[in-house]
């Protein structure tokens, strides 16, 4: 019988599994996060919520990914975005996470054409990935209690393009850290 992998379950670990993988390796991204069982307690001190909107507080980044910590108030949502030709994966810690995936058309004249495809959600434990070839997302709350996931880039990116879903204009957006190592930023612009 093969040997079953032990969980990974604070976050050292998890930096320790992440630490030697290069970009590009998709699958062993995948398999540390399958094998992840990260609870609240473990990633609290990166947990920052406001009411303006989600937070994204960096945890680590490196020449090949970065890892964030996003807390999503109830209600709270991202615009519809793309990644940046990089790679997506967003663990779910706690509470209820949902996936809208989007088709996209080319751009003419500074718009898209949009297309709704499936909407997902995962509970804790679960993880979604996305490349630009799929698609692209928008990313909600999608329960009754705060959530919160763990994104890991890779290669990490710092802007992004965000489609209007009425209108089908794209723009591009300035990603921003809320906090860095569990320190929250006076810089932060809302
Ligand atoms: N890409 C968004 C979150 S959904 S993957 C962000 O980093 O803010
Ligand atoms: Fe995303």
């Amino acid at each position: 019988m093969p040997k079953s992998i032990p969980f990974i379950k604070t976050l050292p670990e998890l930096l320790k599994a992440l630490q030697p993988i290069k970009a590009g390796d998709v699958d062993a991204f995948s398999r540390i996060l399958s094998s992840t069982r990260l609870s609240r307690e473990s990633i609290q001190k990166y947990c920052f919520f406001r009411k303006e909107g989600y937070t994204r507080n960096l945890v680590i980044r490196t020449e090949h990914y970065e890892l964030l910590v996003l807390c999503w108030d109830v209600g709270q949502y991202s615009p519809i975005h793309n990644h940046q030709s990089q790679n997506c994966w967003m663990y779910v810690v706690d509470g209820i996470l949902a996936e809208t995936l989007y088709s996209v058309s080319e751009l003419v004249e500074d718009r898209v054409q949009l297309k709704q495809l499936k909407k997902t959600q995962s509970d804790p434990g679960g993880f979604f990935y996305i490349n630009d070839e799929m698609g692209l997302h928008r990313v909600s709350n999608g329960g009754t209690v705060q959530a919160i996931s763990l994104h890991l880039y890779s290669f990490p990116f710092d802007t992004c393009n965000i489609y209007s879903e009425d209108s089908g204009v794209v723009t591009q957006r300035v990603l921003q850290y809320y906090s860095v190592d569990g320190k929250k930023l006076e810089t932060v612009k809302i």
